[in-house]
């Protein structure tokens, strides 16, 4: 029989939760002799990510994944060998109590967010004693050898080497979502929340030589696109010009097409947490705009990461990205530390490289909770 697995997504707001569980879950069901289950109380988000998902299944098989609707009256199932709830996310009690009927409990495992500050590294792993006796486990991913590690599929950086590598494939799939940029520019994908210091940056990037051609899916940031742009609405395939910067607007497009986007650019702006690390995986510099929270706690889990990132740069193009990572996360003017970050272009982007690389070297999360639940057994 094959070990299962049980994962528990709640939809709390945009991509990021079902992004991170669907990607788990599904390298859990590539790589390994498991049987996967994702259940998710929200399908809208998922057949965004998955095209040609259906959104009202009670169940449906989807690329070796069992996805369940986690729905409100919730019908009673065995429990699973290996029970994820993703984000500290409310197992329903019917659940639970399955889980204590099992003749030996399952491992029980609360995966919590990213973040690169380094109490995580005190917590991951640690046991928390439940009310009904079962004992639950902290996992947290992360970018030190003493957390659980980030999500990459095997053979992740050889695709994506091939294809920066393969003028001919980037090109068509270029082709693909209607992108014909010229020759001599240079390539941006945005993803983003709503942002005040958008319209500084998307001043300077029209006022500047080598044209860009930034490439906006369909999401939050487009009123600030449309203010700045003077348009009362915009879609999926427009495109506006403005000095020597094109602006155009892509179809949000299935999880693994995304990946193809952040590889066909020079410079990716990305957000929340599971976009972020497949800007980082691109190995192409970056911007992050972080998922923010009520008590300001965003800023320290920024700081947390530059610290860590900016270690292989100079001081001065250290500075340089941090200060753009800064503004545009403070929503203040992006004009002049832009400029600045210019002048350590190839630098960056050296180091971009060079840290998907070494962050590479770690072990994966998919592979690091495997190993967790063979030690535990
Ligand atoms: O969507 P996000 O902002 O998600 C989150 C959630 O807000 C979550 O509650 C919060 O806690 C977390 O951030 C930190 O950003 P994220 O995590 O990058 O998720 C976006 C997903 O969408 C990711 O899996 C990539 C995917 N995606 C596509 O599949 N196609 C696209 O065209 C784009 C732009 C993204």
């Amino acid at each position: 029989m094959k070990v299962s697995w049980d994962i528990f997504c709640n939809v709390v707001d945009n991509f990021g939760d079902i992004g991170v569980t669907w990607r788990l879950a599904r390298q859990l069901a590539a790589e390994y002799p498991f049987a996967v289950r994702l259940w998710v109380d929200d399908l809208q988000p998922f057949v965004r990510l998955c095209p040609g998902a259906q959104v009202d299944a009670a169940q449906q098989w989807q690329e070796g994944v069992s996805v369940c609707h986690w729905a409100k009256d919730w019908q009673p199932v065995e429990a699973a060998d290996v029970v994820i709830e993703a984000f500290a996310c409310r197992l329903p009690p019917a659940y639970i109590e399955a889980m204590t009927q099992r003749s030996r409990p399952p491992l029980w495992l609360n995966l919590d967010y990213l973040s690169a500050e380094e109490w995580v590294t005190g917590c991951h792993g640690l046991p928390s004693l439940q009310s009904n006796r079962l004992q639950k486990f902290f996992f947290f991913p992360g970018f030190r050898p003493t957390t659980g590690g980030l999500l990459r599929e095997a053979g992740l950086l050889d695709q994506r080497h091939a294809f920066q590598q393969d003028k001919a494939a980037q090109h068509a799939f270029l082709q693909g979502l209607g992108v014909e940029p010229a020759e001599d520019a240079r390539l941006i994908s945005l993803f983003a929340y709503e942002n005040a210091g958008l319209a500084s940056w998307l001043e300077v990037l029209a006022g500047q030589s080598p044209p860009t051609h930034l490439l906006v899916p369909e999401g939050r940031i487009l009123g600030d696109l449309q203010r700045w742009l003077g348009v009362d609405s915009l879609q999926a395939g427009a495109v506006a010009t403005r000095g020597a910067l094109t602006v155009q607007v892509l179809p949000f497009v299935r999880q693994e097409a995304y990946d193809h986007l952040l590889w066909s650019c020079d410079f990716n702006a990305v957000r929340g947490e599971d976009s972020f690390v497949r800007a980082q995986w691109a190995g192409r510099p970056m911007l992050w705009h972080i998922y923010e929270q009520d008590d300001d706690a965003h800023w320290a889990k920024l700081d947390a990461f530059l610290e860590l990132y900016v270690k292989g740069l100079s001081p001065a193009a250290g500075e340089a990205l941090s200060d753009v990572w800064r503004a545009w996360n403070a929503g203040k003017d992006m004009g002049q530390c832009w400029l600045t970050l210019l002048q350590h272009w190839p630098e960056v982007t050296e180091h971009a490289e060079q840290w998907c690389l070494e962050q590479a070297l770690q072990v994966d999360l998919a592979a690091a909770l495997v190993q967790f639940y063979r030690n535990w057994l």
